[in-house]
């Protein structure tokens, strides 16, 4: 295999990740040209098995998507409506809380909650909702609103960024998710999404939740109109953050779903660089211990041989999900543990049954 990177031009790279020497941006984006994909995902596997050995991660999680009303509805999201819109819906903290009791007879160990910006729901609705749900299942953890919706909390509640994140964590936040990132460049949030947070912030507020002692996640958004200039900035903007704080747990790299949105004109992503964005993800984030291939957007089966081209976790059972299926996903809603297990042993790696930040639950 190394005389086939060699052959592809990346025999310098090659030397570099053997070296455990830090790739550059001019790399990263002479992967991405590179048409030689197996050669680039390689180069990620060598990573990944470095940080990683065997192990492939899953989690048995659920979603809860407390509510759609949004008032940013950037261009690229099918899930964000105007609050007076006919699919606009919330949940009250009973329904929210609802959800989780009704999975009580299952291992479910960590929920996953998200929802669009609210116009008027008051900050005490959040951490009643964080409360609720730990008085009925206190051991789950919970990994709740992403960066933006923290922002946007800190803006309702009229406090700072860090005594909003406190609030939430005594109230029951466990660790943030990795949304809301989508590309950092200017150019693209003006394009896409001009009311959202800047990227500057959103990485504000993810260092400034490190230093709490919080973990969070990291995303980006590609296959719109980024330029892969534009997704190696983002990458190296992540990597300067991480250099800082050590906070970031995951890097998940989330497939643009173009159905019913403003930019349903845009063709949705090809396989090739579905597996691009894990193999260079994997290349370039050195310090991020874990890469995620996300089935619910790219399918089981790409997740499955992502799985070798850098990317060591599945994501979970997921149970319901709402953001890419109003988007177009094709996927099923939620995949059994039987079924995680069966395609991670499938690419030769051992499933690991996992908690947010990484414990074991259980080998398979
Ligand atoms: O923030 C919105 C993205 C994100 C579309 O942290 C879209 O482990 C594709 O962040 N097509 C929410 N994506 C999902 C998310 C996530 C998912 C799984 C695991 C984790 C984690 C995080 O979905 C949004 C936005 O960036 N999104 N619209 C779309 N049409």
């Amino acid at each position: 295999m190394d005389e086939l990177v060699v052959q592809a031009g990346l025999g310098d790279i090659l030397d570099k990740i053997r070296g455990g020497e830090r790739i550059s941006i001019d790399d990263a984006l002479r992967l991405y040209r590179s048409p030689n994909l197996l050669a680039v995902g390689y180069l990620a596997n060598i990573v990944r098995e470095r940080l990683n050995g065997n192990n492939a991660y899953f989690i048995y999680n659920q979603h809860i998507n407390y509510s759609n009303k949004c008032t940013n509805l950037c261009k690229f999201c099918a899930f964000g409506k105007d609050k007076s819109a006919d699919l606009a819906y919330e949940m009250s903290v009973d329904e929210a809380v609802q959800k989780v009791k009704d999975r009580m007879d299952e291992p479910v160990s960590e929920v996953h909650i998200v929802g669009g910006l609210h116009p008027d729901l008051p900050f005490s609705y959040y951490l009643d909702v964080l409360r609720g749900i730990k008085a009925v299942r206190p051991e789950i953890h919970i990994q709740a609103f992403t960066c933006v919706e923290i922002a946007h909390l800190a803006e309702i509640a009229g406090k700072g960024i860090e005594e909003t994140l406190m609030e939430l964590m005594a109230a029951g936040m466990d660790s943030i998710p990795g949304g809301g990132a989508e590309v950092f460049s200017p150019r693209i949030r003006k394009l896409t999404c001009e009311k959202k947070l800047s990227g500057e912030d959103w990485l504000e507020v993810a260092k400034t939740a490190h230093r709490l002692g919080l973990r969070t996640n990291a995303t980006m958004l590609y296959g719109h109109i980024e330029t892969l200039e534009e997704r190696v900035d983002h990458l190296d903007a992540l990597r300067a953050a991480q250099d800082e704080t050590g906070g970031f747990l995951a890097f998940i790299p989330l497939a643009f779903h173009p159905k019913n949105t403003e930019m349903a004109d845009i063709s949705r992503t090809t396989g090739i660089d579905d597996l691009k964005n894990i193999a260079v993800a994997r290349c370039f984030l050195d310090n991020f211990p874990h890469i995620k291939a996300y089935w619910v957007q790219i399918g089981p089966k790409m997740a499955q041989v992502a799985l070798s081209f850098g990317a060591d976790d599945v994501d979970g059972t997921v149970k319901e999900e709402i953001i890419t299926h109003m988007a177009g996903a094709e996927t099923e809603q939620a995949m059994s543990i039987n079924e995680l297990v069966r395609i991670i042993k499938e690419a030769g790696r051992t499933p690991i049954q996992r908690g947010t930040l990484y414990d074991v639950i259980k080998e398979y």
